[in-house]
């Protein structure tokens, strides 16, 4: 993409109403604009790195085995009034009536949308294990909608739903939800700790929620600082392997680590009084086993092959995929700007030419730009008739991980300069080593 061509709404000034580094980058550097409260278009480069975010979160849940299916975000109360949840869900839920009157609703999860299609097909325990999860908009009318994507009141979300015939068989999906969202958070350069937490109105008792530390986040937590050495890594676990899942639950939830919600002074202070941590944290996921619940209510029964019917164990899991963007910023910036894990960077570089209209600068990056696209990367190039120090200024805060620079000086000795946003170190380098190299680091990445 060149610059001069793109819609990148930069802001030159600090944006007043944001209250966390995360919602006033996001701003500045033209990725959302509030629509009304809690509400957000997103601009192309916000909508790129979402993209990224719910490609990963797709690969992810597909290597899972779980099966991605679109609901509607509108839904009818009656389903609802079923489960019981109309009248409990309270003044989260957003309340629409239909031209005929018909009481809808905005969902604000679909735990009742699927167990109704999956009692509408599946009668038998030879379809089960089955998962069925989508990635869709979201409405809470929350009191407090703020700090951008954060707490919004429209966010998109994905939810998962897993039917099991046994309990046993509902805690191995649990599970391996639990794997797969250690994997998910990992791809995306973001270390989420799962956290025993409370059910709220999802229901059920098994519950955990995946926090990113960061002084910022809502939640209040307590750990066992030995948890954060956990690393799931390059570990290929096998997600039929009921032990291998569980073993990884074990690992990653048998110190102590919990939420506000669930915390136990007395237990928390049996850990060596060194390694006991009080910080704050952003819920990036939670992940839910709720047996029956809704399975019984609403009639979602199977034949259990013995000639009786049963009905179906379920959970639900959520991972918040528009929230995350804040929590990747929250983790990953300084104080020009975003920094990007590699993983979900809206470009994989920049190419920012000192001297447009140097016949010799523009044909070198031109050059450089046509080699990373045949490679499969996608540069952003400011090709914009702008000083030196504004091109790094707008670089710096978009938070490309890697920049290239070309000038008429650096190219009378053949060479570009390659610069890590992370680090600030630069080299230098023939343009031709620099593609090589940008090619190298996302080679399994992008
Ligand atoms: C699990 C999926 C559920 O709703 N039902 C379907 C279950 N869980 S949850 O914990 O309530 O939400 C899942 C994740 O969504 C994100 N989230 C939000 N993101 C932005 N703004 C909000 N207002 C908001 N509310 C929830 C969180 O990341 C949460 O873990």
């Amino acid at each position: 993409m060149r610059l001069s061509r793109y819609f990148l709404p930069v802001l030159k000034e600090t944006p007043r109403e944001a209250q966390i580094v995360s919602h006033r980058y996001m701003l500045q550097a033209g990725m959302i604009k509030q629509a009304s409260a809690g509400i957000y278009s997103w601009l192309p480069l916000g909508f790129k790195v979402l993209r990224k975010i719910e490609n990963i979160v797709h690969q992810e849940q597909e290597r899972a085995g779980h099966i991605a299916i679109q609901m509607p975000t509108i839904q009818s109360a009656d389903l609802w009034r079923e489960s019981g949840r109309y009248d409990a869900y309270g003044e989260e839920m957003l309340r629409i009536k239909d031209r005929g009157g018909r009481e809808m609703l905005f969902t604000p999860t679909a735990e009742e949308l699927v167990t109704d299609i999956f009692r509408a097909h599946v009668t038998s325990y030879k379809d089960l294990p089955l998962t069925l999860y989508q990635i869709q908009w979201k409405f809470r009318d929350e009191v407090r909608p703020r700090f951008g994507v954060m707490r919004g009141r429209e966010f998109y979300m994905k939810d998962g739903y897993n039917f099991d015939l046994t309990k046993e068989d509902a805690l191995h999906a649990y599970n391996r939800h639990l794997v797969s969202y250690l994997r998910t958070y990992e791809r995306m350069g973001l270390q989420a700790i799962p956290m025993r937490a409370d059910s709220g109105p999802i229901g059920g008792d098994d519950t955990h929620e995946f926090l990113v530390l960061a002084e910022t986040g809502e939640s209040e937590v307590f750990y066992d600082s030995q948890i954060t050495d956990l690393k799931l890594g390059a570990r290929d676990i096998d997600y039929d392997d009921h032990a291998a899942c569980a073993a990884v639950l074990d690992e990653f939830t048998s110190r102590y680590a919990r939420t506000d919600e669930t915390h136990d002074e007395a237990l928390f202070n049996e850990i060596p009084e060194e390694r006991r941590r009080t910080a704050r944290g952003i819920e990036v996921g939670q992940i839910f086993y709720f047996g029956t619940k809704y399975s019984e209510a609403m009639g979602a029964l199977v034949d259990d092959g013995k000639g009786g019917k049963v009905p179906v164990h379920m959970g639900s899991h959520g991972i918040g995929v528009s929230r995350l963007l804040g929590a990747i910023i929250e983790a990953s910036h300084d104080d020009k700007g975003i920094i990007w894990p590699e993983g979900v960077t809206p470009f994989h570089c920049g190419i920012v030419n000192l001297k447009q209209g140097d016949a010799e600068a523009d044909a070198a990056c031109q050059s450089l730009y046509d080699s990373l696209t045949a490679l499969g990367l996608e540069p952003l190039y400011d090709d914009r008739d702008e000083r030196a120090g504004a091109k790094f200024g707008t670089m710096d805060m978009i938070g490309l991980p890697w920049r290239i620079t070309v000038g008429p000086r650096g190219l009378k000795n053949g060479v570009v300069e390659l610069t890590s946003r992370r680090t600030g170190e630069s080299e230098e380098l023939p343009p031709a080593d620099a593609v090589a190299k940008i090619a190298r680091i996302y080679q399994g990445i992008a």
